[in-house]
């Protein structure tokens, strides 16, 4: 199977979160918006898609997945679909409906994230929502980050497996997602992160667990990641982390 990524090409964003299990699954993919649009690709490759996909299914947002006939939208359904095709995810149906689960719980972390600097709209600037984006990221710091990330650091500890994995013996696309998030808030909000992360061990050798695998520490140094920037879910305004 030759798998077709869409997703805005100048940000990871929830883009990445599929990269990152194509790339451990060893997928044969290609990441069509970073083709030269001379090939098809640019955000025009994206916007074609959610203005006629073709079936009546056009989805709402990217990321999108095409695989063959398939054409799949909504981040953690797609991990659903290429988990088990990908080896990211036990057989068990419980283990991945708690996969599932624990990705749904990362999305909504992750609009969190980006509701920190875009508290009242997405279409206004962040310079146009700065004050309640303030007083968004003070409770996100003290209140929703440590709620989260305290959840998932149970989870971790609570596995039966004690695997260091979020779901049985061996790593699966919450892992990796996870480490993503971990990335991102070391990202934007390096000093709060930096207080926290005494409470948070597990989630943090994880976060190491993950980067060192050779298919991720590969992809991490190839071209194909993107940096961090300004235009994506985890933004690194200084005002919005802790003094
Ligand atoms: N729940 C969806 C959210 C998708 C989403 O918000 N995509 C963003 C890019 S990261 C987008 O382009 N949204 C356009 C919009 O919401 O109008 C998911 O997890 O995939």
């Amino acid at each position: 199977m030759k798998y077709e990524l869409y997703y805005w090409p100048h940000i990871q964003g929830r883009g990445e979160y599929v990269r990152l299990a194509l790339e451990e699954g060893a997928a044969d993919y290609v990441d069509v918006a970073r083709l030269p649009e001379s090939e098809g690709g640019g955000r025009a490759a994206v916007s074609r898609l959610l203005e006629q996909a073709g079936d009546g299914r056009t989805p709402f947002a990217p990321p999108i997945l095409r695989a063959g006939k398939l054409l799949l939208s909504q981040t953690a359904n797609i991990l659903q679909y290429l988990g088990p095709r990908l080896g990211l995810v036990p057989k068990a149906e419980a283990d991945r409906l708690w996969a599932h689960q624990l990705q749904l719980t990362i999305s909504d972390l992750v609009v969190e994230a980006h509701d920190t600097h875009h508290p009242i709209a997405k279409s206004l600037y962040y310079e146009d929502q700065k004050a309640e984006a303030t007083r968004r990221s003070a409770d996100f710091r003290a209140v929703r980050l440590p709620k989260f990330l305290g959840y998932f650091e149970r989870v971790l500890k609570g596995n039966p497996a004690a695997s260091g994995y979020l779901v049985g013996k061996s790593l699966s696309y919450a892992d990796l997602s996870m480490f993503q998030v971990m990335a991102g808030l070391n990202y934007a909000f390096p000093r709060a992160m930096t207080r926290a992360q005494a409470g948070f061990p597990l989630l943090t050798a994880l976060q190491q667990r993950v980067q060192e695998r050779p298919r991720i520490a590969a992809y991490l140094k190839s071209s194909r990641r993107l940096a961090f920037n300004d235009h994506g879910i985890f933004r690194r305004y200084p005002e919005l982390d802790a003094e």
